[in-house]
């Protein structure tokens, strides 16, 4: 079994990759045996919610195309607060592959400091650059290539390796279904890359811990 972790600063789009995930495995090859969505709070404006905010690790369990299953975790981003980043280093140190993820329309180096807070992170990860949507019209394409470049530095200076980048929209958009598509089907990708498989029993057990 391997546990995956979505990694990275505030809004970026954790939660709503998992969302869409989820979506995409009632409509492809692949199971969602259980999904857990109970770590989100919402916030109020004179009881119109207004955002919604990750306290404590949202997670999907499900099986793969060849019926290895997989435990996908997305923490909230908000460092600040003791009990969110309590999940972060949780996370970060279960996580057999981790997914870093940025928001192309929010401060690169901002972001960057975030993984900076982040002491364990594995060797090599993927990284994906989420709400393309928000900038493909200001030559987003081009910024992405930049930020992949910047990115890489970073990571390599911390000597961890990115094995692939991935452009995503976590919004369901039709114009972007095509980034959507690009969102889930990284995850399954990702596991294609782990030979860590799972037995019936381990399944089982890890099923009823979420
Ligand atoms: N336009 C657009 N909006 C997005 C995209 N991904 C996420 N959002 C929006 O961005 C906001 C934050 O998304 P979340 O998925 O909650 O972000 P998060 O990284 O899980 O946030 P925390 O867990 O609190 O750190 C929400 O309003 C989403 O609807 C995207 O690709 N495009
Ligand atoms: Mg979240």
């Amino acid at each position: 079994m391997t546990n995956i972790g979505f990694l990275g600063a505030v809004n970026v789009g954790k939660t709503s990759l998992l969302r869409l995930f989820v979506d995409y495995c009632q409509t492809n090859n692949c199971t969602v045996i259980k999904s857990d969505f109970s770590g989100e709070s919402t916030a109020y404006d004179q009881d119109i919610p207004i955002t919604t905010k990750t306290i404590h690790p949202n997670r999907v369990y499900f099986s793969d195309t060849e019926t290895h299953n997989h435990t996908l975790f997305a923490p909230g981003g908000d460092k600040e607060r003791a009990v969110v980043r309590m999940g972060i280093i949780t996370i970060s140190r279960i996580a057999k592959q981790v997914v870093a993820v940025f928001s192309l329309n929010q401060n690169l180096q901002e972001q960057l400091e975030f993984f900076s807070s982040v002491r364990h992170i594995p060797r090599e990860i993927y990284v994906c650059l989420n709400k393309f949507d928000l900038v493909d019209k200001n030559d987003g394409l081009k910024l992405a290539q930049n930020w992949e470049i910047v990115v890489k530095n970073y990571f390599s200076k911390r000597k961890i390796k990115v094995k692939d980048f991935y452009v995503t929209c976590a919004e369901n958009n039709e114009e972007y279904k095509v980034y959507n598509k690009a969102a889930a089907e990284m995850i399954l990708n990702i596991t294609k890359d782990s030979d860590d498989l799972v037995m019936e029993s381990d399944a089982i057990s890890a099923s009823a811990a979420i």
